[in-house]
């Protein structure tokens, strides 16, 4: 029998994080970073942050069980490595798809993804930590706290030793690359990966920042992010409701499905680093295939983004350092058993290539789930349209919809 834990790890400030947000606006430069991880709401013992009264969680745990831990990134700006000391971790899910199983000893998890990683309590007694830390590989400022947790084996008396680990150093692109090259999906015959082979819509997206000028902020200019040098503006009136209604005005479909300026996205960045503005959608016909590659750019700095798709999931096809190249680079995708997901991270200075099918109706964002940078405008949607009848068509909204 295998039980389940949840676990979730986020970010905390000792400030209102709404008055975070609200002076990064005003000064056009990035917010202030977290105080504090925490898993399960609590930053931990061994953290400046601990009280003395709570130690943080504990995971109580018998020995010879086995336990299925389900892990939640719900932290706002932050990948985070997340390790058991004294345990290998088996990883079965990610996003809700199945995986092939692999062992671990650290995973790696940005915001908005969700791992099943399965723990045996195969040690006979004792207390081990549980850490939760930042990965970056860029020159950002971030939060370096780690958090930590306490898994301990029942039985024990509450002064026995404590098992730790060290995480990963907070630049470890390389057990970041062997955690992701190690996710597949589990292509059964019961769950079979149906990754598109006919592709409709070939798009490369560049995904990064920029500097724009700003009358009102104390900087007199800002930090922006883009897809394809587009910084995404929000509607007044909803992108789903406007689609539906035929309401004008509220969004155009002439996102560029490349860049519109090709430069050398990982080498000298252009002297010129201002983005457009605009409420751009790209419009898919129902059941059109997709292959987008997802390009970072070395404007201010190279950077990871965890991309996140709204309404579907996509396979994992291919990754790389520096400039994807359409001759060399698809030869060697995955179309066989890619790991399907939702949210993927784009390498610092690299791509990362999907695919999926559009078939699910209606209006969907694809952003950067880095909190700063879907602020900052590295967002847009996709517009798909109905299919053939009623179940390939978008319903209408209900009756008791809030009009205000
Ligand atoms: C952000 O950090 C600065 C420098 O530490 C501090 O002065 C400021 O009060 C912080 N802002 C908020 C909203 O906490
Ligand atoms: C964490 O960041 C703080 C503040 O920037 C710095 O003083 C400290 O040395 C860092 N610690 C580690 C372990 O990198
Ligand atoms: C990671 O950072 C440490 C400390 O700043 C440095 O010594 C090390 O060379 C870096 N490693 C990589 C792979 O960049
Ligand atoms: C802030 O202002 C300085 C001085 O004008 C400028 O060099 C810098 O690029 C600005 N930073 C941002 C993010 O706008
Ligand atoms: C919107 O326009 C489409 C295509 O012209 C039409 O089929 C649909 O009925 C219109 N929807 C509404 C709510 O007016
Ligand atoms: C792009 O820039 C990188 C780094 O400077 C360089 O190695 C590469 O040759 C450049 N690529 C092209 C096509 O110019
Ligand atoms: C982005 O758009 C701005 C505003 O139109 C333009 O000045 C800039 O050259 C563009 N940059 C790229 C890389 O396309
Ligand atoms: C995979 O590893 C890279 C390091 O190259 C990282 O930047 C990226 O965000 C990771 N992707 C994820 C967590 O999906
Ligand atoms: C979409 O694909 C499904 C499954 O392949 C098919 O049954 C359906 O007719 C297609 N619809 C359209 C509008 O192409
Ligand atoms: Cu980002």
């Amino acid at each position: 029998m295998l039980i389940l834990v949840l676990l979730i790890v986020g970010e905390w400030w000792k400030s209102d994080v709404e008055a975070v947000i609200n002076e990064a606006l005003k000064s056009g430069l990035a917010p202030n970073v977290s105080d504090a991880h925490t898993i399960n709401g609590h930053p931990g013992p061994l953290t400046k942050c601990s009280s003395k009264s709570q130690g943080g969680f504990t995971l109580q745990v018998e020995a010879g069980k086995a336990y299925m831990l389900r892990i939640i990134n719900a932290a706002l700006n932050e990948e985070l490595f997340f390790k058991v000391a004294g345990h290998e971790l088996t990883v079965v899910e990610v996003d809700a798809t199945y995986t092939k199983p692999f062992r671990t000893s650290s995973v790696l998890i940005a915001p908005g993804q969700t791992t099943n990683v399965l723990l045996n309590a195969d040690q006979v007694s004792g207390k081990y930590l549980m850490a939760a830390s930042t990965f970056m590989d860029s020159p950002i400022a971030i939060d370096n706290a780690t958090a930590t947790a306490m898994l301990h084996y029942s039985g024990m008396l509450g002064t026995s030793a404590v098992t730790l680990t060290k995480p990963p150093p907070k630049n470890a692109t390389r057990v970041a690359n062997n955690f992701n090259a190690s996710l597949r999906s589990l292509n059964s015959n019961k769950y079979p990966a149906k990754v598109p082979l006919k592709i409709d819509h070939s798009l490369l997206f560049t995904v990064g920042l920029g500097i724009n000028t700003c009358s009102t902020c104390s900087n007199g200019s800002r930090v922006v992010a883009a897809v394809n040098n587009v910084s995404f503006v929000m509607p007044s009136t909803a992108l789903l409701q406007a689609h539906y209604f035929n309401i004008s005005g509220v969004f155009t479909t002439d996102f560029p499905g490349n860049p519109p300026n090709k430069f050398n996205y990982t080498g000298i960045v252009p002297k010129n680093l201002q983005t457009m503005t605009g409420t751009r959608l790209y419009k898919l016909a129902y059941n059109a295939t997709v292959q987008l590659v997802l390009q970072d750019t070395g404007v201010i700095t190279p950077e990871n983004h965890p991309i996140h798709l709204h309404g579907f999931n996509f396979f994992v096809v291919g990754r790389g350092l520096r400039n994807f190249n359409p001759n060399k680079d698809p030869k060697n995708f995955n179309l066989v058993d890619p790991v399907e997901r939702n949210t993927v991270g784009v390498p610092s200075g690299g791509w990362t290539a999907i695919r999926f099918k559009a078939d699910n109706p209606g209006v969907w964002f694809m952003h950067c789930h880095l909190e700063v940078h879907t602020t900052w405008g590295l967002k847009m949607a996709f517009v798909v349209d109905n299919g053939k009848g009623p179940k390939e068509s978008l319903l209408p909204p209900p009756s008791d919809l809030p009009t205000c």
